[in-house]
């Protein structure tokens, strides 16, 4: 385990370094990844702070793979990443939220042996009211023989991730990730350009304060996942209420309840009875960093990181946050407690 504490002036770049040492066998290829998604928060980062000023906000006239309006930001912050990572000789193969099928790597590059799937600007529709935003990434390694990544890569249950994280562009911009060793959190010092280690070792509280959910679709969900929420909110009697804390932007209220403890959830409801959130770009980076801080994720039915994928863009339900609190829903929802299972090593 490296050993910084939040006093040490650590650099992100230092800090994989570091980490990389811990695997002989490491070839340095992941670390490359994870440098180059560094230098993508930045560039985004400064896209979504001078985006009011420079007239990108609005809607393009394009509509994404979802069927939902894509912003402007979402296709430079998609643009910036693959430009970021594609040259590298670090990846086989990309797929992210905005785009319908796998991204190849361009012929005049080489492939490596990893997967990058991300969802390059989360939240997007509350861009135009200056709510926090997010990126999500996760990485696989590739699976398949041939030198180009395929379908079969991508479509890999979430244990096997090798990395995963997330950036919030916030007051402050961080970048949060794990490698399976712990979680880690990066805040952008603005003024010299560099992610410093800010949060070391992040632990999730095991019950907690907050409870993020969209009430307004209550009267969609099954009698079960409405009892749930009523005992969440102290209406059954039966546990303190939770404070209900919702941005709608699931970065934003994922990283609020990974440091403060707490529930985000997204159940299925008789619209989407898969709910909204994707499973590959969103539930799974998310269900990982989760678990390596101690916590939970399941959609209900299983651990998310069990689910074996069938469609790149297949949604989830989604309960994530403190176990304790993830195993209330487990019970409520009729289904057994699981046990954190070990995570592929990297
Ligand atoms: P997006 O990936 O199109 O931006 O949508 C995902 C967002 C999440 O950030 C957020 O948790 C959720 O949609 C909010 O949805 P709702 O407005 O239905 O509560
Ligand atoms: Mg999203």
């Amino acid at each position: 385990m490296v050993k910084h504490t939040a006093t040490s002036v650590v650099t992100i770049d230092r800090y994989i370094i570091e980490e990389e040492k811990l695997h002989p066998e490491a070839t340095g290829e992941l670390s490359g990844i994870l440098y180059d998604l560094a230098l993508a928060a930045k560039m985004i980062a400064n896209k979504v702070r001078s985006a009011g000023l420079a007239d990108i906000l609005g809607a393009t006239e394009d509509t994404n793979v979802q069927g939902e309006i894509q912003q402007k930001l979402d296709v430079i912050a998609n643009e910036i990443i693959i430009k970021a990572v594609d040259h590298g000789g670090r990846l086989c193969a990309m797929a992210s939220e905005e785009e319908p099928d796998i991204i190849q790597i361009p012929d005049n590059f080489k492939c490596g042996k990893y997967c990058l799937l991300f969802d390059p600007l989360d939240g997007s529709s509350n861009i135009d009211v200056n709510v926090p935003v997010g990126t999500i990434f996760s990485v696989v390694k590739k699976i398949t023989r041939g030198t180009r990544g395929e379908m079969e890569d991508m479509l890999q249950p979430g244990r096997r991730q090798v990395a995963a994280g997330y950036v919030i562009y916030g007051a402050s911009t961080m970048l949060v990730y794990t490698t399976g060793r712990g979680v880690h959190g990066f805040t952008l010092d603005p003024s010299i350009g560099e992610f410093l280690l800010s949060h070391p070792h992040i632990r999730v509280p095991n019950s907690g304060r907050y409870l993020s959910v969209n009430d307004s679709y209550e009267r969609l969900w099954s009698d079960d996942v409405r009892a749930l929420m009523r005992r969440y909110r102290g209406l059954d009697g039966q546990r303190a209420a939770m404070n209900v804390r919702y941005v709608g932007s699931l970065v934003a209220d994922f990283h609020r309840n990974l440091l403060g403890g707490g529930l985000f959830a997204y159940p299925s409801n008789t619209k989407n009875v898969k709910g909204k959130l994707r499973l590959l770009y969103e539930a799974n980076p998310l269900a990982f960093i989760v678990e390596q801080a101690g916590g939970a994720a399941t959609s209900g039915d299983m651990r998310i990181l069990d689910i074996e994928p069938t469609d790149l863009h297949q949604r989830t339900p989604l309960y994530i946050g403190s176990k304790g609190d993830v195993d209330i829903a487990l019970s409520m929802l009729g289904k057994p407690v699981v046990d954190e299972i070990p995570l592929a090593a990297r």
